[in-house]
């Protein structure tokens, strides 16, 4: 992986970047639909008259394939007068003779008008024009395809609401800060409307080609990801008419029928995340029912020895694989742990257990495992059930699982212990053995290969700080302790932005010897529009109101503005250290879904989402508590 585009895009797993456009495996079909029609209607009529011939073969040959019983069938025949055991012939026996060959005659002049008919149709098929065939077909289509959107309509069973408080809201009493939310509501509008341009319905957006872009974790097919990804950020930030543009374009366009091979921990935290939260944010039907859906196109992935899910899997014929550059064939860490909040939910909303079942049985796994040093490497084989590669990190590939036990424990009203004890015995081992200071006292996360720590940090381990900070509460005696560490992330973060030309921050950087907080590599040098800084920089701001975040969060805001915005909306630089540098023209779709919501909230009163009512996905989708204790899941003690 030598190349930006070769490195991971959102962390959890090292996808190479499609660049090509995406490719449709439809495109070899040849035949046209009227060519198919006909084609089949003379293969049905050819096999009838086969059929039908039969019947005219003389008795000798046939009268043994009349009046099978089901028993005949699978006892061989034994002629007892010759004693030759089984002829190969399975034998007719009747006690009613005559009975048989009326049935047989019944059945003979039934295959005979069968035949007749079809004939007939197949002629009269054939005398109308293609035209008359065309529009046939097209009835039929329409048929099916309304049909579907009955179905897609039947409202799923009603669930108690839980408490949405915060939706609107967190206007900031200062001009200043309100006039700095004004400028990030502004550029998502710039962000959105290039793509509505340029890439309406694509993936993302090529913000200098101004055409759509897509990677591998969304498949072959174009899902709209940057429009499920922005919803809740619309929403929030009050932009009703670009919110209801991607309502209908999810009504009308969003089809999960596809023969493609998507990320299931992407499509997890972007799409079924961005739904739940888009759902419960407006309460618009139609997001959970898509979010439904989608889940269970993915639940095919867990069929795997272990129940520990697949990578990927196509949405059509539900087979699954890994990435081919995983250790030992291993599903990812970071990507079936950050399952549990989104899969919850789903129980929740559709009353099925299947979804907290599959969650359950991961976490269970988990439990059972040994963990070297107690850290939990971050391969794992789906087949045997045995950890690949010692490799832990806070970063990529191990990142959100430790993040989502936290959430689990936040997101069910501080009632499912066991989260929070994995979680706290998870963030005990990291620091002891991850997290350390640099001579010029800088902390950073390093990451653990085979007994060996190396002092890289990644960006995507930034938000780590957010992390520490937003768990100290219910770490009891060791809360303050995990205030001034999240503070501390945050600190090292915000210099590995301000160690660069442009104040953006690096991919990864290094802390060995005299290099502190920067990046060495070429290929480690780039900027995607990542959130983790800024996220990190919110939760520490609602947790202690310093005003030392909200400077930093407007630092980098100032940086993306000038160097990433252009006029096609918004791309990455290649390199953050070279004054001018170029841009990867990628509008990633987390842009808008994090990195331009944290920043809002930054500048927002803490009104708006209030943390103890509302839990983020790892995307920053806002899903909100459910305070099970009070709650019957319905239909689902084995939720509770
Ligand atoms: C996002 O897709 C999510 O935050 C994910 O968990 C990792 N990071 C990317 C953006 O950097």
């Amino acid at each position: 992986m030598t190349t930006p585009a070769l490195l991971p895009l959102s962390g959890r797993r090292i996808p190479p970047l499609n660049l090509g456009p995406p490719s449709f495996p439809h495109h070899r079909a040849t035949l046209r639909l009227s060519e198919k029609f006909i084609l089949l209607l003379i293969l049905s009529a050819f096999i009838t008259l086969c059929f039908g011939a039969f019947f005219f073969l003389p008795d000798s040959s046939k009268h043994k394939r009349f009046d099978l019983g089901l028993e005949d069938v699978l006892i061989p025949h034994v002629d007892a007068g010759k004693g030759a055991k089984n002829s190969g012939v399975f034998l007719i026996h009747g006690p009613d003779e005559h009975g048989h060959r009326e049935e047989e005659e019944r059945l003979r002049n039934k295959i005979r008008a069968d035949h007749e008919k079809a004939l007939e149709e197949a002629k009269e098929k054939l005398k109308k024009s293609r035209e008359e065939i065309r529009a046939e077909i097209q009835t039929e289509k329409s048929k099916v395809v309304q049909e579907m959107k009955m179905k897609e309509k039947k409202p799923l069973p009603p669930v108690p609401v839980p408490n949405l408080l915060g939706i609107n809201g967190g206007d900031p009493e200062d001009n200043d800060i309100r006039k700095k939310r004004e400028k990030i509501k502004e550029m998502m509008k710039h962000a959105w409307d290039n793509y509505k341009i340029y890439g309406w319905g694509h993936n993302e957006l090529r913000p200098i080609a101004r055409k759509g872009h897509s990677t591998n974790i969304f498949g072959s097919s174009q899902m709209g990801a940057t429009i499920v990804d922005a919803l809740d950020t619309l929403y929030i930030m009050g932009l009703h008419d670009e919110f209801r543009d991607g309502k209908k374009w999810i009504e009308d366009s969003l089809d999960f029928s596809v023969n493609s091979e998507v990320s299931v921990f992407e499509v997890n935290i972007r799409f079924i995340g961005g739904l739940l939260a888009a759902y419960y944010l407006s309460g618009e039907e139609i997001f959970k029912i898509k979010a439904v859906q989608l889940a269970e196109k993915l639940l095919p992935a867990f069929n795997t020895p272990t129940g520990i899910p697949w990578a990927m899997v196509n949405l059509k014929s539900g087979v699954g694989r890994n990435w081919g550059w995983a250790s030992a064939g291993s599903s990812i860490l970071a990507e079936f742990g950050t399952l549990h909040m989104e899969f919850v939910h789903l129980s929740y909303l559709t009353g099925n257990p299947v979804y907290y079942k599959k969650v359950m049985h991961i976490r269970k796994l988990l439990q059972k495992m040994d963990r070297p040093n107690g850290l939990y490497p971050n391969y794992l084989n789906p087949r045997t059930g045995r950890w690949g590669q010692y490799h832990t990190s806070v970063g990529g590939l191990g990142d959100s699982f430790y993040e989502y036990l936290l959430k689990a424990w936040l997101m069910s009203d501080k009632t499912d212990h066991e989260a929070r004890k994995m979680y706290d015995d998870a963030i005990e081992a990291i620091e002891k053995h991850l997290i350390k200071k640099s001579r010029g006292g800088l902390t950073f996360i390093g990451e653990w290969k085979n007994g060996h720590l190396e002092k890289k940090m990644g960006h995507l381990a930034c938000f780590a700080g957010g992390m520490f900070v937003l768990g100290a509460d219910g770490s009891k005696d060791k809360a303050g302790h995990y205030l001034e560490l999240g503070a501390e992330i945050a600190r090292t973060c915000h210099e590995s932005y301000d160690r660069t030309a442009l104040k953006l921050g690096p991919e990864s950087f290094k802390f060995d010897g005299a290099v502190e907080a920067v990046a060495v590599r070429q290929a480690e040098k780039y900027y995607i529009l990542r959130p983790e800084v800024i996220e990190t920089y919110w939760y520490l701001w609602r947790f202690t109101h310093d005003p030392r975040y909200r400077q930093w969060g407007w630092e980098a805001a100032l940086a993306i503005e000038k160097h990433c915005r252009v006029s096609g909306g918004f791309s990455g630089v290649k390199d953050v250290y070279s004054s001018t540098p170029a841009h990867d023209d990628v509008q990633q779709s987390f842009f808008l879904a994090e990195t331009l919501k944290y920043l809002y909230l930054l500048f927002s009163g803490d009104d708006l989402l209030p943390l103890d009512h509302w839990v983020f996905n790892t995307e920053a989708h806002p899903l909100p508590v459910l305070h099970l204790a009070n709650t019957t899941l319905s239909g689902n003690p084995a939720v509770r």
